[in-house]
């Protein structure tokens, strides 16, 4: 089990915005483990994250070792969690099926919500101050002006945010709900047998986006959320469709059950 002295030097390198720093975020609020955020604006993190092995966020800093990726970060947590807190089963074949779920949602679902997300937000800039500059240091969101226009046109090219792409992520959006709608659809109260798993935390935070939870990000956000009229119209229709779906109304339940409010920023 971590040391108290551990735990108040454990640091998140995150994005405000992004689903997949939701996950390491959630997971460590999950144990209550005291842990400072370290946001920046994307574009800054590679000051921050290079040097330390990193490439993408969220990177997880403790005392004992560093974690560059949000799954590494939950199986790190996992091995320091008491046993009712754990997020991988004992029983190897439910194990196997929740990293087999929780990679498909990894790679399918977070990408393709990122790039449908994407599509529409950037061509708003007021917006993208908005999410990309909530709780970073202060000079970095001055900066905004100068970086934005550097930054996502890199965004851009290497998530290959195109109208097709889009248009192909919300298709593959709606059939891994269908999947999980057909999961649910078999009685099932959690996605992976009889208690929470990091399937459904990677699920939640992975659709969080698209189906907008108020919970998105913990306690110290309420009332932070862009609400959403402020979206671009072709975002607030496909969240309330998504919403009404089975699976839509169980990343809500997740959120609204099962995250646990407890967060210090830095
Ligand atoms: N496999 C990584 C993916 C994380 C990821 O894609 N992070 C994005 C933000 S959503 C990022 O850091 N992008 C900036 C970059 O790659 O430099 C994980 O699960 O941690």
């Amino acid at each position: 089990m971590q040391t108290h002295s551990d735990e108040k030097s454990t640091r998140l390198i995150a994005f405000a915005i992004s689903h997949y720093c939701e996950k390491a975020r959630w997971a460590l609020e999950r144990l209550s483990i005291p842990f400072i955020e370290e946001r920046h604006m994307p574009g800054f993190h590679w000051l921050y994250t290079r040097p330390i092995g990193g490439k993408s966020v969220p990177v997880l800093v403790t005392e004992a070792d560093t974690l560059t990726d949000s799954t590494d970060i939950l199986h790190y947590l996992d091995a320091i969690a008491p046993v009712s807190k754990r997020l991988y089963p004992a029983d190897p074949n439910l194990r196997r099926e929740v990293e087999k779920l929780s990679n498909f949602f990894d790679t399918q679902l977070g990408t393709s919500v990122r790039c449908w997300a994407y599509f529409y937000l950037f061509n708003n800039r007021e917006l993208m101050r908005k999410l990309w500059c909530e709780g970073v240091p202060h000079f970095e969101s001055r900066l905004f002006p100068i970086v934005f226009p550097l930054v996502s046109p890199l965004a851009r090219r290497k998530y290959n945010i195109t109208a097709d792409s889009a248009a192909s992520s919300l298709d593959k959006i709606k059939s891994i709900f269908e999947t999980v709608n057909q999961r649910l659809a078999e009685g099932r109260f959690y996605l992976v047998g009889n208690n929470f798993s990091a399937a459904d935390l990677t699920f939640a935070c992975l659709a969080a986006p698209i189906v907008r939870p108020p919970e998105y990000r913990g306690k110290k956000y309420e009332g932070k959320q862009l609400s959403l009229h402020e979206l671009p119209n072709e975002m607030i229709l496909i969240c309330k469709e998504l919403r009404k779906t089975p699976a839509g109304e169980y990343a809500l339940r997740l959120f609204r059950e099962e995250r646990r409010p407890m967060h210090q920023l830095s």
